[in-house]
């Protein structure tokens, strides 16, 4: 049986037999049947609402200021469009909505943002077939009242949610104070306890160099420089660099926008290469014959990179919004994030699932320990015997192990360990190419076998070290025997 499939058996059980709970165990059940809920998390203004915007490919999630870029908010699949503001003392309302040039515009009407506990948008997006994203506030220091709404929705412990199967976290640039902070607040929310289930965007990639053309790949450097920093891969698994204004813009480019971009174009090379030299410069009156609030508004949707490259691609011929959006977003970097999260998460997508099921029966079982003390010690005991019976909760341990440092191995040994427990399919865990035949993969996980289970042997070993090595020998049974 699968862990899904167990969790599944005991919330039906409770659902039979303790009326009490009945109501929370169906949820979780729901819950492990939905899609993967993923949260996108980091500080204020590191560019998470545009993020979101880019991934679903539409203006939903408001950016920069205003009321609800402060509150929770979740993005899901609905048959229709539909807004509503789940509030503090537990009732849910409709709210009204508008779209003004694309983007999204929910009215709070006589509600404060204090009343409002999340948001809930549920749109007929295909973006949002398997996953549910999730919009945080961010934090900006730890006390203040945006930091509180994150911090609580990504811990369960305090109270409000604390539903994210994974994350993606967003840096901007990683200064040592964004790095202890990001520990501090990963230690105490489950979702983002491990880097088994957090991918790093380096945000904003495109101020990196101010706006030059190379930008990105000078961003890339910087990404694959922290992706090897152990400080940072304790915290995420990988980290990825992306320019979410270029995308979010490529994918929702209007035939208006270009046109202005056009007439911005004639003002000639010279001119446009002063222009480009700052935000001053640009919005000078005397160089185009674009006026300053078309070019304001440029600049806000693309960025002084954006524009740079859109002049670019426009004098290469892309000159329509249908030509020139995909080449920002092929600029952009979003092809990659969408690889990671299709690499790091979507395989395991019903083992993380089981995770965050496994913790919110965990604390099913603390709500009932006063009132149901048999029918308690019984979800307990059972929620154990789950946890310890399957591979895949192993995996995940033993990979949080290696890639957090805590069971210190030689770096070749990490490599090969980390791909083993954390890839998401048995030909990836084994080091093969897709596809690859059943007959190789069953023997390079009996060689697994017997190699992983000689280094456990080790009596000078660690017993963290122990631990990853026999949970690696396990696996590779499991991949030998087809699980
Ligand atoms: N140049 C540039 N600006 C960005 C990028 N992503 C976001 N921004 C801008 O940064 C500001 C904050 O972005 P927002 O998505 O609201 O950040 P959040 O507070 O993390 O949700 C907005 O003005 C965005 O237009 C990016 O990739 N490049
Ligand atoms: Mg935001």
């Amino acid at each position: 049986m699968s862990v899904s499939d167990a969790v599944v058996a005991i919330t039906t059980r409770l659902e039979r037999e303790e009326p009490s709970v009945a109501e929370a165990a169906a949820a979780i059940r729901r819950r492990i049947e939905g899609s993967l809920q993923v949260a996108i998390a980091g500080r204020v203004k590191a560019g998470k609402s545009t993020l979101l915007n880019a991934m679903v490919g539409e203006r939903l999630a408001p950016t920069d200021a205003g009321e609800c870029t402060r509150i929770v908010s979740w993005y899901r699949k609905g048959t229709s469009y539909q807004v509503s503001a789940r509030l503090v003392d537990g009732t849910e309302r409709p709210l009204a909505f508008k779209r003004q040039d694309g983007a999204l515009d929910v009215e709070l009407g006589d509600l404060s943002g204090r009343q409002v506990r999340w948001l809930d948008v549920r749109w007929p997006a295909s973006t949002l077939d398997t996953i549910t994203l999730i919009d945080t506030p961010g934090i900006a220091s730890l006390n203040d009242e945006n930091s509180r709404r994150t911090r609580e929705f990504l811990d369960p412990d305090e109270g409000a949610g604390g539903d994210a199967d994974a994350v993606i976290y967003l840096m901007r640039h990683v200064h040592a104070a964004d790095v202890a902070f990001l520990e501090a607040f990963m230690d105490r929310s489950v979702a983002a306890s491990s880097p088994v289930n957090a991918v790093g965007v380096l945000s904003r990639a495109d101020e990196i160099g101010a706006g030059r053309l190379d930008a990105i790949e000078s961003a890339g450097r910087i990404a694959r420089r922290y992706a090897a920093d152990p400080q940072i891969r304790g915290l995420c698994a990988s980290v990825t660099p992306l320019a979410g204004l270029l995308a979010e813009t490529g994918l929702t480019l209007r035939e208006d926008e270009v046109a202005n971009l056009r007439t911005l174009a004639a003002a000639g090379p010279d001119v446009l290469e002063r222009m480009l030299l700052s935000t001053d410069e640009f919005c000078d009156v005397s160089s185009s014959d674009l006026t300053v609030e078309l070019r304001r508004e440029l600049l806000s949707r693309l960025g002084m990179f954006g524009v740079r490259v859109s002049l670019q691609e426009l004098a290469a011929g892309a000159n329509t919004a249908a030509t020139l959006g995909p080449k920002l977003v092929a600029r952009s970097g979003l092809s990659e994030l969408r690889r990671l999260i299709a690499e790091h998460f979507m395989p395991r997508s019903r083992i993380l699932k089981a995770r965050t099921a496994v913790q919110a029966l965990r604390s099913l079982a603390a709500t009932m320990r006063s009132t149901h003390p048999d029918a308690a010690v019984k979800l307990d005991r059972e929620v154990e015997q789950l946890e310890a019976g399957a591979v895949e909760f192993a995996r995940m341990r033993g990979a949080h192990l290696v890639t957090t440092g805590e069971a210190r191995v030689a770096d070749r040994e990490r490599e090969e360990l980390e791909r083993l427990l954390l890839a998401g399919t048995p030909a990836a865990a084994m080091g093969l190419a897709a596809g690859a035949p059943e007959e190789e993969i069953k023997r390079k996980a009996l060689e697994g076998v017997a190699r992983w289970r000689d280094r456990a042997a080790d009596p000078l070993a660690d017993p963290a070290v122990v631990e990853v090595f026999e949970t690696a020998a396990r696996s590779c049974e499991a991949f030998y025997v087809g699980n």
